[in-house]
């Protein structure tokens, strides 16, 4: 037994209760003008944590009047690139300093296990952080050859204010992927993470504070989507808008970014498919199909939703993917498990329901499906076999630990129904026959194609959605271009020189 998982829960909330839970702007916690709060509750008990202050409009406001000061005539764009990357690196050695209460920060908001925010969702912020200082002082533009006694050339700069907004299921992961490209190039920011987690954001900009980031460089807004969202989507004080999140939402982003013609990226929603050839290693694709839809909890925008496996290794295949859900751990997530809750109640109804519907549209459940325990946004991993593909299983994002395997036959049959879905983000491939795999490749139209793997997410690869599934590409030398733009220079040449 497991004793000292109680120690660390303690630990967890000790940390929150310590944390600053107001909002961050220009380098001061400030209330929010209402003075109202907002809840930080825990999944695992559904009682509520600690109070952290609900920003709204009239907040965003005075953080996009501080990044603006920041901007026009702050220190941060003035600062040699050198510098700058200096700030971000120092950012990073803080937050790794901090890793435990961090990592701990996270479980509690979120619901993942500790190992996880303690070796996956942490470190990569701190790596994703630095890869970014590192390209501080490498965003350069270009010499360009032009007709007459001229030559061009080219600058990369900054934006101005940038407005992000970032999803729950990867709290400081997406605040990492977010800050990154965007403080490296010279932009001033202002953050609104989501209402369920807004926990180790706070701490990030505590830590962001002690390094020496000039004020107002970074701002945090917490507070809900409709209203302080919602004004960071639409401040024309904003240069350029950053998303992640639901189609849904992020089609109202867009919306607002065009009525003021400013650049907006985003990052939705999937349904991705995985396609198994019969020529495979079943129990390797077994194990990578398990972890590419049940990782956090089935909570990742690129959940492998859309299992499509060849009728020849069908049944093995799901029989060793229901033992591999039927066996899964759940539990306190400061414990030893691999899933704990999902982050909130409407997830958590949300998820059951889509259950509901596979079990009532003739889905062949083949294990889990409802709740576990009755305290606390615990779901079962649920496996469904012979979902057909116009089932709503099959069709919407469910984000949450259900899994739905489909049959093929023909391989032009199954890209174009891997293909037939309003989203575009990932899709995995499993086959050991070259000429297989490069047709599926070319074929698939997704952001990201994992062959005989998944879920790799490497800084410098770049990440985004084909369709509904986004505009834009974040992570990698990609992610710079949101946030710089290109200034042309002519100039005479001498006529020596010419
Ligand atoms: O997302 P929202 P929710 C999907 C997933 C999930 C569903 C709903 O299917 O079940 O979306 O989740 C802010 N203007 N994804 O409701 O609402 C909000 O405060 C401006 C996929 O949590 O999109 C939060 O900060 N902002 C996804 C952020 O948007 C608004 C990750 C995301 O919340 C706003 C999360 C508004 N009107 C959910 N309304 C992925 N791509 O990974 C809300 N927000």
């Amino acid at each position: 037994v497991d004793h000292s998982h109680h120690e660390k829960a303690k630990s967890a909330l000790s940390h929150a209760q310590r944390l600053p839970n107001q909002l961050f702007i220009d380098g001061k916690w400030v209330d929010a003008l209402s003075r109202k709060t907002m809840p930080v509750v825990d999944p695992r008990t559904e009682e509520v944590v600690v109070e952290v202050a609900e920003g709204d409009a009239a907040d965003v406001d005075r953080a996009v009047e501080a990044a603006r000061r920041a901007f026009d005539s702050g220190p941060w764009p003035r600062m040699t690139a050198k510098e700058r990357g200096r700030l971000l690196y120092r950012l990073a050695d803080a937050m790794e300093a901090h890793v435990d209460e961090l990592a701990q920060l996270e479980t509690l908001d979120n619901g993942k296990p500790l190992f996880y925010s303690r070796y996956v969702d942490v470190p990569f912020a701190v790596d994703h952080l630095r890869y970014y200082a590192g390209w501080a002082d490498k965003i350069h533009g270009k010499t360009i050859p032009v007709d007459g006694p001229y030559m061009a050339y080219t600058f990369h700069e900054p934006l101005g204010v940038v407005g992000q907004i970032i999803p729950w299921n990867f709290p400081i992961l997406m605040a990492a992927w977010k800050l990154g490209p965007a403080l490296a190039a010279g932009n001033t920011v202002v953050l609104k993470p989501a209402e369920q987690t807004p926990m180790t954001a706070l701490k990030v900009a505590q830590l962001a504070k002690e390094v020496g980031l000039p004020d107002g460089v970074l701002n945090v807004v917490t507070g809900y989507g409709p209203t302080a969202g919602n004004r960071v989507a639409s401040h024309p004080g904003i240069d350029k808008t950053a998303f992640t999140g639901s189609t849904e939402v992020g089609r109202l982003v867009a919306k607002a970014a065009a009525e003021q013609l400013k650049p907006c990226t985003l990052e939705l929603g999937g349904k991705s498919p995985i396609i198994v050839c019969a020529d495979v290693d079943v129990d390797k694709a077994v194990a990578d199909a398990h972890m590419a839809l049940f990782f956090n909890h089935g909570q990742c925008c690129a959940a492998g939703s859309r299992v499509y496996v060849h009728e020849a290794v069908y049944d093995e295949f799901v029989r060793k993917s229901t033992e591999a859900a039927a066996t899964r751990k759940v539990g306190d997530p400061f414990s030893s498990v691999e899933q704990g809750p999902q982050v909130d109640d409407d997830q958590f109804k949300k998820i059951l329901s889509y259950i509901d519907s596979g079990k009532r549209q003739g889905a062949r459940l083949m294990t889990g499906g409802g709740r576990r325990g009755d305290r606390g946004f615990y779901v079962e991993p649920t496996v469904f076999a012979d979902v057909k593909d116009d089932m709503k299983i099959a069709r919407e994002e469910i984000f949450g630990p259900v899994q739905s395997i489909m049959k093929w036959k023909n391989l032009d049959d199954v890209i174009a129904r891997a293909n037939n879905s309003n989203y575009g983000l990932a899709a995995g491939v499993f086959s050991n026959n070259v000429n297989t795999v490069n047709t599926l490749t070319r074929a698939l139209k997704s952001g990201t194609v994992w062959v005989n793997c998944y879920n790799l997410y490497d800084n410098a690869v770049p990440f985004g959605g084909y369709k509904e599934s986004g505009i834009g590409r974040e992570k990698g030398e990609y992610a710079l271009s949101n946030y710089t733009q290109v200034k042309a220079v002519y100039q005479p040449l001498a006529d020596a020189a010419w």
